[in-house]
């Protein structure tokens, strides 16, 4: 016989405790993680990355329309690239947009995407409330397509938004596992409705993130409204965060932080740090670390980041600025 977990999609299995689908029991519905994860909120030690190369080949063999989720701290060329690779008719879904500071137009953020990346296609605006679900099944309705793959980058809240849905149409299903960590969800995930219609959740794609261990992914991993962080770098000074990433400038600039409250940046004077990666700031630039923020950095300067490897960082031309730059 074989069962999935309800929780993450994995096919449930109880010969080997080490390996994924672990449950002491095929009458059980979860598997062990998603068990330990809802109950305990117990992330383990590693991430299980699911291979995201296969992931849009069974979306482009089997899925007749793809939302496509990226969180709102995560529109980059990295993870817009995985989305144009998505080959069935689609939707953009930017999702999380609770993390913006208010003062963000989001209809700036809509020209940005189709000014530098060319997205033809429609753009959502969602976040994890009973409105934005309304909003998706009102517009998925509107498709009349079944079923409807949820789809994207891992941790963009796909199985979060699922979850409120089957809460808004008041469907007794079971509650989808989410989290913190990288690939909550390991594999496809049927959800079939009561009026027929057919919801199917994916697993995340895997981007080049900051990986270190579980409890620094967490404390990353933004729940509120970003309160960005202002600093007026010297090049004497040197940002840390956690003593594990640092930056520094080659002259006084202003630089912000969108990212965690969970993790803050403080200002050293020395550092061991041996190696940097360097980038020159010739207009006003979005700095991402990958997985854990980005730098609004405004004004001309060479911006050196160390800890980090060369594919955790990617630069953005800026989406932010307008009245987000009279609180700089
Ligand atoms: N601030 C904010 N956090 C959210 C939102 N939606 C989900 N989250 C959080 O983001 C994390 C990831 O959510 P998931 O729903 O597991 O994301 P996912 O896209 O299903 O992730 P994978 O299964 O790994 O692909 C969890 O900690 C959620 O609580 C949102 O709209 N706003
Ligand atoms: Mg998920």
């Amino acid at each position: 016989m074989t069962k999935r977990c309800v929780g993450c999609g994995v096919l449930l299995q109880v010969d080997d405790s080490t390996k994924k689908g672990f449950t002491k029991s095929l009458d059980m519905d979860y598997c062990m993680r998603c068990f330990r994860l809802n109950h305990y909120h117990d992330y383990g030690t590693n991430v299980i990355e699911v291979d995201s190369a296969k992931v849009i080949q069974k979306i482009n063999e089997e899925a007749p329309f793809v939302c496509f989720f990226i969180d709102i701290l995560n529109l980059y060329d990295e993870t817009i690239a995985y989305f144009k690779q998505i080959k069935k008719p689609k939707v953009l879904v930017v999702s999380k947009i609770d993390v913006l500071p208010r003062e963000i137009p989001l209809t700036k953020i809509a020209h940005w995407l189709e000014q530098e990346y060319q997205i033809t296609e429609k753009i959502l605006f969602v976040q994890n409330t009973k409105t934005s679900a309304l909003k998706m099944l009102d517009f998925l309705e509107r498709k009349h397509i079944s079923p409807l793959y949820f789809a994207g980058i891992t941790n963009a809240g796909k199985s979060s938004l699922l979850n409120r849905i089957l809460q808004v149409c008041e469907e007794k299903q079971p509650f989808i596992t989410v989290s913190e960590m990288p690939n909550t969800t390991l594999d496809f995930l049927k959800i079939p409705l009561s009026n027929q219609q057919v919801l199917i959740d994916t697993p995340g794609l895997i981007y080049s993130y900051y990986k270190e261990d579980t409890s620094f992914l967490y404390k990353a991993n933004v729940t509120k409204r970003i309160l960005p962080q202002s600093f007026y770098l010297k090049p004497e000074s040197i940002l840390n965060l956690e003593n594990k990433i640092f930056v520094k400038t080659n002259q006084q600039v202003p630089i912000v932080w969108f990212g965690s409250d969970k993790m803050k940046w403080q200002k050293v004077y020395k550092t061991e740090m041996a190696s940097w990666l360097q980038y020159e700031i010739k207009e006003a630039m979005q700095v991402f670390i990958k997985g854990v923020g980005f730098f609004y950095v405004k004004k001309p300067c060479v911006l050196s980041i160390g800890g980090v490897l060369k594919e955790n960082v990617t630069l953005v031309k800026a989406f932010l600025g307008g009245n987000n730059d009279e609180q700089n």
